[in-house]
């Protein structure tokens, strides 16, 4: 039994569903607001630089997207220099009445990581650069620990294979207490280097972290999703990492596109009913859906795990 079932509708956005011109439409972050689904998403202008468009849906599943892209590279300010190659990979969190989005800014200076933050998805406000270069894929914890928000980010080495570490901050500008959490496993689906995924989603056994693995092929990188759970009140302890994927490149829509053999989320909107929804871009080109049970991701975690480290 497959853990995602895919929708059937997918993809769900294309590039066709845009009404301004770009050549892409995936990587999107997602969140319910006010009974609504909002899905921001990063799309390739057709100079490869990319922008984010906002969609909007009452069922998780038919998207419509604004009439204007959502945030483009800022051409003032402090945040301009580090955003002229394009913002990506967004990823949303609700906490202290807010929505926090942190997303890639790629510039002639490395690729850094933005955080803006939103009350309404109207007025967005530039807060603070979060890290220096060269790092990516941040997600919030959308709850605090110890008075402390908490992060899972993915930094660059050239000694290690790129791993998935944890930092703390008072008030999401300074981030500090780093430490490593979780690391690829050698000659595994996910070897390569690994990312956070999806904001964790709570769940009664902890903090699930949907995120991706890469594998090295002669036909260049496969992105495939797992899971690991992080302990409820300390997140930098891991409880078990699924050891099979969750997720792998599939449908002619993930194995064929912009970058072939991806799947990658950035975004999952659990549900009361137990269900999540997981979103992904296929092949960095279109958007997909798929649902899964909370629990099993989670026993897939503890009974068929491995260790982190
Ligand atoms: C990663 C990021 C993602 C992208 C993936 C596959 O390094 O750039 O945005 O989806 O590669 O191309």
């Amino acid at each position: 039994m497959a853990l995602v079932n895919r929708y059937s509708g997918n993809p769900i956005l294309t590039k066709h569903d845009v009404p301004y011109e770009v050549a892409t439409v995936h990587n999107a972050g997602v969140v319910k607001h006010n009974g609504e689904y909002l899905m921001l998403f990063r799309a390739h202008k057709h100079n490869g630089r990319s922008i984010l468009g906002l969609a909007r849906s009452r069922d998780g599943f038919q998207f419509t997207v604004d009439e204007k892209p959502f945030m483009e590279p800022a051409t003032q300010g402090e945040f301009a220099q580090y955003e002229a190659f394009g913002v990506e990979d967004p990823r949303i969190t609700f906490i202290d009445g807010e929505y926090l989005i942190t997303y890639s800014a790629y510039s002639r200076h490395g690729v850094r990581i933005g955080l803006a933050k939103t009350k309404d998805f109207r007025i967005v406000e530039r807060f603070a650069l979060i890290t220096e270069a060269d790092y990516r894929n941040v997600v919030i914890f959308p709850e605090k620990f110890n008075g402390l928000y908490a992060r899972l980010d993915r930094p660059h080495s050239e000694i290690s294979p790129w791993s998935v570490w944890i930092s703390y901050s008072p008030d999401l500008r300074y981030w500090g207490d780093s430490k490593l959490v979780m690391k690829p496993e050698p000659y595994h689906w996910d070897e390569m280097k690994i990312g956070p995924g999806a904001p964790p989603v709570k769940t009664e056994k902890g903090w699930l972290n949907i995120y991706h693995g890469v594998f090295p092929t002669m036909d260049g990188s496969v992105y495939r999703l797992g899971v690991a759970l992080h302990d409820l009140n300390d997140p930098a302890k891991i409880l078990g990492v699924g050891d099979n994927w969750i997720l792998q490149p599939e449908e002619p829509y993930e194995i064929t596109g912009y970058v072939h053999n991806v799947v990658f989320t950035c975004g999952a909107v659990p549900e009361d009913d137990g269900t999540l929804k997981l979103y992904w871009g296929g092949a960095d080109t279109v958007m997909c859906v798929g649902t899964a049970h909370i629990a099993e991701l989670v026993d897939m975690c503890l009974t068929n795990s491995r260790k982190p480290l």
